[in-house]
């Protein structure tokens, strides 16, 4: 049986991702933080009762700045295979808390490398690091002959979330070097799902648009609309992540659809998920989004309203406006082959996000005794 290490198993690509290697018969040990609430939400369906006598799933508690800690559950695992998705990921807050981000995203891939080299399991141990397509920056020029960014394109951070990962990831291509090590970086460009954290911008659009569509919610205020992004489905690339570590030689991967969409174009989708069209009027921090036409008459908005508005505060000092990946290397080196396309990936959030709206509507209603 093969043994993985998940750090990050409480976030999005964790929970997938333990979701794969149980599937394909790993025991899996994860990483969690101590909070002062609970943080499991989704692995909750994963845990099993550690009396049992066939355990396959077990959560340590540990973090990414302390050494000592990850060396002792390193040592206790003795895994196969580590996969550090472990982060402080979201962008707009790194330039609140920057010198964390580099501890955790930065200091914390190497202490990992290192617990792996001091415990003499650099031959068993194969490494996966979570590297960004925010490496890149957007930068126009930097982008190869087919307007994508790929795995020889050059980097140019532009947060200082992206600035700890690029230690990450050169740190990651040291070790392999250096040490011979087994470690690779996935360079993964924005995946989302149902299970995205709700301040990040796909998420944030999904669970407004249900929120506005059931009259729980007025208006959805956004940043930079202009921004696009190359968004795929995190069930897919969690799969990548696996397939890169069970090649013969250690390399790194660009994982991305290839595809580029405006963050304007995502409200319009799932907007239109639920027969709700909505057309942008005006430009830059006055730019407005109102119903254009409402086909469903469950849902009693008006012609006109206008729901969704322009806040700066969301705006970010230093933006990445396009981000587009080549995938050509991932899709024949590792046969990967992705399940969704963007509307896959936004009809499965909507209708999640509708459900869930839906759920809480219901509960405030019993709560304030109107059912
Ligand atoms: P999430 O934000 O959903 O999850 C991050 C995970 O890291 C959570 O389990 C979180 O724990 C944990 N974490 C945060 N700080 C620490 C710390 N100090 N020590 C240990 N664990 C910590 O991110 P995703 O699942 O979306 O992303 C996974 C990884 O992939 C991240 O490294 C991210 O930067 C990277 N990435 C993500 C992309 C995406 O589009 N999703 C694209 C490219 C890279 P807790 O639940 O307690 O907060
Ligand atoms: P990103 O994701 O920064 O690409 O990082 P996010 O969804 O936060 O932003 C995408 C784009 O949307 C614009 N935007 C807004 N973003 C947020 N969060 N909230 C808003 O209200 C809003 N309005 C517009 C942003 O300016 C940006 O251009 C994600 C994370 O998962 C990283 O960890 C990962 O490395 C990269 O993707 C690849």
């Amino acid at each position: 049986m093969k043994v993985a290490l998940i750090t990050g198993i409480t976030g999005q690509d964790g929970s997938y991702l333990a979701e794969l290697l149980l599937e394909k018969g790993y025991m899996v040990h994860g990483v969690k933080r101590r909070a002062s609430s609970f943080n499991t939400q989704r692995i909750d369906h994963l845990y099993q009762d550690l009396h049992q006598d066939h355990v396959n799933f077990r959560l340590h508690y540990g973090d990414l700045t302390d050494s000592t800690n990850i060396i002792r559950i390193i040592q206790e695992v003795q895994p196969d295979e580590i996969y550090n998705l472990g982060a402080m990921s979201h962008v707009k807050v790194s330039f609140d808390s920057p010198e964390y981000v580099a501890n955790v995203d930065g200091i914390g891939t190497l202490r990992i490398l290192e617990a792996v080299r001091i415990l003499g399991l650099e031959k068993k141990c194969r490494i996966y690091q979570a590297s960004t397509s925010e490496l890149y920056g957007g930068l126009a020029e930097n982008k190869n002959e087919k307007g994508l960014y790929d795995e020889n394109s050059p980097f140019y951070p532009r947060s200082p979330y992206g600035v700890a990962k690029i230690y990450g990831f050169w740190i990651t291509k040291n070790y392999r070097e250096a040490y011979n090590m087994y470690a690779c970086n996935g360079i993964l460009f924005n995946h989302e799902s149902p299970r995205r954290g709700e301040t990040f911008v796909t998420r944030k659009i999904t669970m407004a648009t249900a929120a506005i569509a059931l009259g729980e919610q007025n208006c959805l205020y956004l940043g930079n609309l202009d921004a696009q992004r190359d968004w795929g489905h995190a069930k897919d690339y969690v799969e990548a992540m696996w397939r890169i570590l069970q090649q013969d030689v250690a390399e790194d991967y660009v994982i991305a659809m290839g595809e580029t969409t405006y963050v304007r174009d995502f409200v319009r989708m799932s907007f239109a998920e639920v027969g709700i069209e909505i057309e942008f009027r005006g430009e830059g921090v006055n730019e407005k989004g109102y119903v254009a036409s409402c086909a469903n008459p469950a849902y009693q908005l008006e012609i006109g309203k206008q729901v969704i508005a322009v806040d700066p505060q969301y705006f970010r000092p230093t933006e990445v406006d396009l981000l587009i990946g080549d995938p050509t290397k991932s899709k024949t080196k590792l046969g990967w082959v992705p399940q969704y396309d963007l509307k896959g990936l936004v009809e499965e959030m909507m209708a999640s996000d509708l459900e869930y709206v839906q759920r809480e509507k219901i509960l405030k209603e019993v709560r304030l005794g109107v059912k």
